[in-house]
């Protein structure tokens, strides 16, 4: 049961927003977080309908989906908020924030798009330093940091500490309650298995990109793992997938949302040693 599950974890998570997604992937037996990158709302709208109950997030590129106007706008965010309840999934938009605290602020919050209102929680670089996390903090938004990227040649991976600094930056300023985790390719701090480096006694989500049972890699420098791969040994706990799952076609979609999930909730039961 789930008793079982929480209290076999030999950390704690970092916060509530966290806890929150943790439930929901033990709810539904899923880590599988669908990047919906569709050309248009209506086609991201349909697949969160025929996918909704395998995934345990949805990821989305709000300014990068054909809207043709404003109405429209509204129209989707309505309709994504009504799925994720239905569902019971998180919504969070991968805008990918890297700016002074005064910028990401009105970033987050500008009509039309108003991320705050609709996304639970939004990815953030950690080159800006812990300043705007006061926005986050403010709008009270779940973060995500980017601290290691899955493309050839990304700086964060290259170099040296940027991963334990960004940590660091989390930890120093005090905001382990909004940061839900990190986008990496590998273990930042404590992991919920217990294995993995750091001593802290709270450990964060790691979302990992980058992942495909169909491709090792495209044309402009993403780079895919397999779904064992990336939870097992890069110590995954959320697998973000998109084009290993959009490009199978509309037809396949829940069939390969259904590989995914399974394979994922198998491979992080595997890790986590749950029954
Ligand atoms: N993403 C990466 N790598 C990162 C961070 N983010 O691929 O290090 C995002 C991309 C895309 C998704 O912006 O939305 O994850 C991956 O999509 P794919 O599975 O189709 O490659």
């Amino acid at each position: 049961g789930e008793e079982g599950i929480e209290s076999s974890l030999s950390k704690k998570l970092s916060s509530p927003k966290s806890q929150k997604l943790f439930d929901i992937i033990i709810s539904k037996q899923s880590n599988l977080c669908l990047s919906a990158d569709c050309e248009t709302w209506q086609e991201l709208i349909s697949i969160g309908e025929v996918v909704g109950s395998k995934i345990c997030a949805m990821k989305t590129h709000v300014d990068a989906l054909s809207f043709q106007d404003p109405n429209e706008i509204a129209l989707f965010k309505r309709k994504l908020a009504e799925l994720a309840s239905e569902h019971n999934f998180v919504i969070i938009e991968d805008r990918k924030f890297a700016d002074i605290g005064s910028t990401v602020m009105k970033q987050l919050t500008a009509a039309p798009f108003s991320i705050s209102e609709w996304a639970h929680f939004v990815t953030v670089h950690s080159i800006p330093g812990p300043g705007m996390l006061k926005a986050f903090k403010e709008k009270d938004k779940g973060v995500i940091l980017i601290a290691e990227m899955s493309s050839v040649g990304n700086l964060p991976s290259i170099l040296p500490d940027y991963k334990k600094k960004t940590l660091e930056m989390v930890e120093e300023s005090g905001n382990e309650d909004i940061v839900v985790g990190f986008v990496s390719q590998s273990r930042v701090g404590s992991s919920l298995g217990g294995k993995g480096g750091g001593g802290s006694a709270t450990c964060f989500l790691q979302f990992t990109p980058g992942v495909s049972l169909h491709s090792t890699g495209d044309a402009l420098g993403q780079q895919y793992v397999t779904v064992r791969n990336a939870i097992l040994e890069r110590d995954a706990d959320v697998i973000i997938v998109g084009r290993g799952i959009l490009q199978q076609g509309r037809e396949k979609w829940v069939e390969a949302a259904e590989q995914y999930r399974k394979e994922g909730w198998e491979a992080l039961k595997e890790k986590l040693q749950l029954k």
